[in-house]
């Protein structure tokens, strides 16, 4: 790791230990290292899929079981999955600091990495919602391209993912903003900082006066500082200068 990086995960360490309340907020780059595709770039999903034939209300309509084929078959690739080295520091630092978490992804890897209290704001890939009485279940399997509801028996089942073109949860988008009122300082790892509205909140916390610090390997936010590098390489050393700036801040 070259000297300048070293310095720059130092400082943003000492920021985040002298934050009164910290959030970040992760993207498909965090979950690369864990063997999931991101969706843009050269290697992303929407090179190879459509997102409007796959991803949006209008496709489901017109063709739920394809929707559910291409679900089901990132479902088996996600459950096989662990979480990677970025997945557990960033878990770790939660517990030595106050830093809230929001993520894009949904494939459970920063739950099952011991994140506590994360919101999903695009969903969870592991849970299915009935367009007739709206109950939210979990459906493990991904061999069934025509599920039904659990609970009523009758609905048909859509995955709980917010698609393009559709509202966010609501409560889910009221306590992302109370927490980026709070904010001072957000770390941004491994999105595009393309897909509204989560792209527009790192310009929140700015506005607000807080300071962004982004860990991406190719740099999209607009941040005050940039780690150039992925989750896997940066988080761990971010951990580590955490703790010793923690334990100097406790032994002065
Ligand atoms: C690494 C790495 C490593 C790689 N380590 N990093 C305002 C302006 C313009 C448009 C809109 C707007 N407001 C709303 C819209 C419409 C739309 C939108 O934003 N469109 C844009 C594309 C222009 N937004 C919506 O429709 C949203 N709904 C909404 O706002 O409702 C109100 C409304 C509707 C309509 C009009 C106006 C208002 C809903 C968005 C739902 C997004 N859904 C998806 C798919 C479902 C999830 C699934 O199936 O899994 O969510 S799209 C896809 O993109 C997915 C992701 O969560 C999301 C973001 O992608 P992300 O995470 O940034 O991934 P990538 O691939 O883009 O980037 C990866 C990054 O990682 C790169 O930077 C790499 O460099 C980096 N990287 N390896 C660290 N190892």
């Amino acid at each position: 790791m070259d000297n300048s990086l070293e310095q720059k995960i130092e400082q943003s360490a000492q920021i985040l230990v002298n934050s009164r309340f910290a959030v970040a907020l992760s993207g498909a780059g965090m979950s690369a290292e864990s063997g999931i595709p991101t969706f843009r770039g050269n290697e992303g999903l929407w090179k190879e899929f459509s997102a409007k034939e796959l991803a949006t209300p209008e496709a489901f309509l017109k063709n739920s079981k394809l929707v559910w084929q291409w679900y089901n078959m990132r479902k088996e690739k996600i459950s096989k999955a662990k979480p990677n080295a970025g997945h557990y520091a960033l878990a770790k630092i939660q517990e030595i600091i106050p830093l809230h978490l929001i993520t894009q992804n949904v494939d459970n890897l920063h739950n099952d990495a011991g994140s506590k209290n994360t919101i999903e704001i695009h969903g969870n890939i592991f849970l299915a919602r009935c367009l007739q009485c709206g109950h939210v279940s979990e459906l493990k399997s991904y061999d069934n391209d025509e599920p039904l509801c659990p609970v009523c028996f009758e609905g048909k089942l859509r995955p709980h993912i917010v698609w393009f073109g559709e509202q966010l949860d609501q409560k889910n988008l009221q306590r992302v903003f109370t927490w980026l009122d709070s904010c001072d300082t957000m770390l941004v790892i491994g999105t595009s900082s393309q897909v509204y509205p989560a792209a527009g909140f790192a310009s929140d916390v700015q506005a607000n006066g807080g300071t962004v610090i982004e860990i991406n390997p190719q740099p999209a936010a607009q941040a005050h500082i940039t780690l150039n590098g992925t989750s896997g390489e940066i988080l761990p050393p971010l951990l580590k200068a955490i703790e010793r700036n923690k334990n100097s801040l406790e032994h002065n």
